[in-house]
């Protein structure tokens, strides 16, 4: 055990601390249990003996690529069309892949494989270079030749023989039959561990690995990749959380490039963020370090800017989810409203106010007993009837769903269940049961394709209660342990698509096959509007589901700030759609830090106050008439901003491009805007900088190269450089780029043109995507240019005479130029 992992037991022996003495006791009995069974069921890490792909000894051309041969492995590249590049060692290919969208890209026939100078081989194609040394080391570099990562040949530790090992997994069919692909020595074998070690530039800065509180921007450091529940509350410096992933963002001066490690094993991922000698000559290389546990060394590159990498990965895994617009409004959620009556008077209060409110989600005290598809009745006795009330005053119903189900026989969900088939067994077949909210539970296992059948059709019982959209939780899986790792034991076995494997293989993807079931089930349950599901946990590919959230962020400003990471982090994983517990999930936060976190979250894809039971109030009118006038601006704003977000939301789903996006996305050259954490774009019009200190009434803001608009003012700034904001208790600063057009919701609630003053003789544009607000509809795209001529500001809608929208034209002309 490690030292965070000792943190993690003590944490949660305190959660258990919380929740009962009985269900404490249960916990260790899970704890031991679960130690009890890996220790019978799988082998011991043992050594084991090291292998390296040795010399290549010759090649074979194949279409988009290749496969180069070694003395004691293979290396296949193919190129694929849309130019993400796929490597894969001792035989392993693209498929199956729980991150891929679908069925494998097409190859790019023009790419070919070609000898290199040195006896190593070469694979040109459009968008990159890749030269694989005569050792095994790949380079991939642009199409001019200019180094954007080096990794070096991987490094195995042959798995212990079978025979003295116990019950083996079988191996995955990601075998393209090359003699590397002995048995015991191929991408399947379980347990086979493997180290990757990469180089990248000096300037290099590494982003993503799923959603991780320390970042966005990834230090020097050790990062885990197994989803897990850090236990009570998180602040900045726990890892990992639940959305770990094998995507590393890198840029750099010679350009953006994403690199996806196709593995769900657990592992490490160690970064060394380089150095330059101040034209010494002497740099230091960023570095890069992957130990993975077992699974396939096989991996995706894709390189170019920022808006091309991204798209190409949501080529790859899929195109993000489309919320219902309703999803885009604001949120109120607790664990604790405890009854029907609780919820009228929140709801009543929001009205009463005046205050916008699009959904309210009920957590797990709803549910009876804590059993998942049910309902206290006593304290809920018309769900159905709420829901059609609050409906009425523009408010949906939203609810938590948790995975794990109580091992009960007679109730409808356990017994189905067994008959299903569906729950994670354990070597001798028998189910393996944890410890959860309900009690002792068992787990769905979501990797079984009629299990995700069979709990699809579950959730026709929350569409009859009224509910609207679900929010999956406690989906890592977490089952609470007094020590050791709060989740299922790592023999457990799963159905893994009908391959077969273990819970070492299968626990990274639970929530996203979770998500899965769900999402498909509410697709057949009610075929005519979009699924609205967010979820805890995931893995790559996971937007094709829907969104997630910040899970249980420490009340503090510690917190705030770890909240921008985490989405900021998560959008270049892939995953636009996310926002923060505002207000922080324990305690209470003072007026002011719930006042920036609500602020802050005014501008995220998901705008939701939450917070833990027992914790302090998050209503806006709890923390005194000066706060709640300031956040009631905050949400008008964000009705006000409603037509952009869809937008936004359409823009991600086309492109990949994420909502909220680091300052430098459109200038990734610009190396101060890299180290830049505490702003973000929102689109391509907005800049926004939220406050993150304690007491700050102004703060440094940096802008990209161009005109930049201060919303409040309407003064103009001139970027490159930082400049300067007013930042008082009644706003955090936004910007908007010159030329943009940001379309939002007038006085009636229509779409009209916010147009900012190009710079004079420059041109800019936007677009508004508009629907019905759900369904699956075909969207109306249009486009608007903007140009700036002696002093006059013309805006033209493409392909008609005049602009079909109201417009107003700001930004004042006065400029100043930032430092
Ligand atoms: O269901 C209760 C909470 C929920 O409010 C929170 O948002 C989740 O992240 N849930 C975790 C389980 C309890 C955690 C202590």
């Amino acid at each position: 055990m490690d030292a965070r992992e000792l943190v993690r037991s003590v944490k949660s022996v305190a959660a258990v601390r919380t929740v009962g003495s009985a269900r404490g006791l249960r916990s260790v009995r899970s704890a031991w249990r679960r130690w009890r069974a890996d220790s019978v069921e799988l082998p011991p890490p043992g050594a084991g003996r090291a292998r390296v792909p040795g010399e290549a000894v010759g090649a074979e051309p194949q279409p988009g690529g290749g496969v180069v041969r070694f003395a004691r492995s293979s290396l296949r590249v193919r190129v694929a069309a849309g130019g993400a590049v796929f490597c894969g060692w001792d035989g392993a290919a693209p498929e199956p892949s729980y991150a891929l969208a679908g069925a494998c890209p097409e190859v790019d026939e023009r790419a070919v494989l070609e000898p290199d100078t040195d006896g190593g081989w070469r694979v040109v194609s459009e968008r990159v270079l890749v030269v694989v040394s005569r050792l095994g080391a790949v380079e991939v570099r642009t199409p001019g030749g200019v180094m954007l990562r080096r990794d070096l040949p991987p490094r195995w530790w042959e798995p212990v023989p079978a025979a003295l090992r116990g019950p083996a997994c079988p191996a995955g069919p990601l075998s393209d039959g090359s003699p590397a692909d002995a048995p015991g020595r191929g991408p399947g074998a379980a347990g086979s561990r493997w180290v990757q070690r990469s180089e990248v530039t000096a300037d290099a800065r590494f982003f993503g690995l799923g959603g991780r509180a320390a970042g966005p921007r990834l230090r020097t450091g050790s990062y885990r990749l197994w989803n897990t529940d850090p236990g009570g509350s998180f602040e900045p410096g726990d890892d990992p959380l639940y959305v770990t992933m094998p995507v590393q963002l890198v840029v750099a001066d010679a350009g953006t490039h994403l690199m996806f490690h196709d593995n769900s094993w657990d592992g490490r991922v160690t970064l060394w963020e380089g150095e330059e000698g101040a034209g010494s000559g002497h740099d230091r290389p960023g570095r890069c370090e992957l130990r993975m546990d077992g699974g396939p060394v096989r991996y995706w590159v894709m390189a170019g800017t920022p808006a091309r990498v991204l798209h190409a990965w949501a080529a790859l895994t899929g195109a993000p989810a489309l919320p219902p617009a309703w999803a885009l409004g604001h949120h109120h959620a607790r664990w604790g409203f405890g009854s029907e009556r609780e919820v009228r008077r929140v709801v009543t209060g929001y009205r009463e106010r005046g205050l916008p409110l699009s959904a309210l989600h009920l957590d797990i005290d709803h549910y009876r007993g804590h059993r998942v598809f049910t309902v206290d009745r006593e304290r809920f006795p018309d769900l159905p009837g709420l829901a059609a009330e609050l409906r009425e005053q523009g408010v949906r119903l939203v609810s938590i769903v948790d995975p794990a189900v109580k091992a009960e026989p007679g109730l409808a969900e356990y017994d189905s269940g067994v008959a299903a088939g569906a729950f994670v067994r354990d070597g001798r077949g028998r189910e393996v049961r944890g410890e959860v909210w309900p009690g002792e539970s068992v787990f769905p296992d979501f990797t079984d394709p009629k299990v995700r059948a069979w709990w699809g059709g579950l959730y026709a019982e929350r569409l009859a209660q009224g509910f609207s959209g679900v929010w999956h939780d406690m989906n890592e899986p977490v089952s609470f342990a007094a020590f050791g790792d709060p989740t299922l034991p790592r023999s457990a076995r799963h159905v893994l698509e009908g391959r077969g494997g273990d819970h070492r293989e299968a626990h990274n993807v639970y929530g996203l096959a979770m998500a899965r079931a769900g999402y498909e089930g509410l697709c057949e349950l009610r075929t005519r509007e979009r699924p609205f599901l967010f979820s805890r946990s995931g893995w790559a590919g996971m937007q094709r589901y829907g969104g997630t959230w910040s899970g249980d962020v420490a009340t503090g400003w510690p917190g705030l700030r770890a909240s921008l990471a985490l989405v900021l982090g998560l959008g270049l994983c892939g995953v636009p759609y996310s926002g923060p517990d505002i207000g922080g999930f324990t305690g209470s936060p003072s007026p002011e830090l719930y006042l920036r976190w609500f602020q802050l979250g005014s501008y995220l894809p998901l705008f939701r106050t939450h917070a833990a039971i027992g914790a302090g109030r998050r209503e806006p009118w709890e923390f005194g008439a000066q706060t709640l006038d300031h956040a009631t601006a905050a949400l008008r704003e964000r009705v006000r901003l409603l037509p952009y977000f869809m937008t936004l939301a359409h823009l991600a789903r086309r492109t990949g491009a994420p909502y909220v996006r680091p300052v430098w996305w459109r200038s990734p050259e610009d190396r101060a805007l890299r180290d830049c954490e505490d702003a973000f774009l929102l689109g391509d019009s907005l800049l926004v900088a939220p406050v993150l200190e304690q007491g700050a009434d102004r703060r440094a803001v940096r802008l990209p190269r161009g005109r930049w608009y201060d919303t409040a003012t309407g003064l103009a700034h001139e970027g490159p450089g930082q400049v300067l904001l007013d930042a008082p208790l009644s706003r955090i600063p936004v910007l908007a780029r010159a030329g943009s057009v940001v379309p939002v919701a007038g006085a009636d609630g229509r779409v009209e043109l916010e147009v900012w003053a190009p710079a004079p003789g420059r041109t800019g544009g936007g677009v508004l995507i508009t629907d019905a607000g759900d369904g699956w509809e075909q969207p109306e795209v249009v486009r608007f240019t903007t140009r700036s001529r002696g002093g006059v500001v013309t805006v033209e809608q493409e392909g008609a005479e005049e602009v079909a929208y109201p417009v107003r034209v700001r930004g004042s002309a006065a400029g100043s130029a930032a430092r």
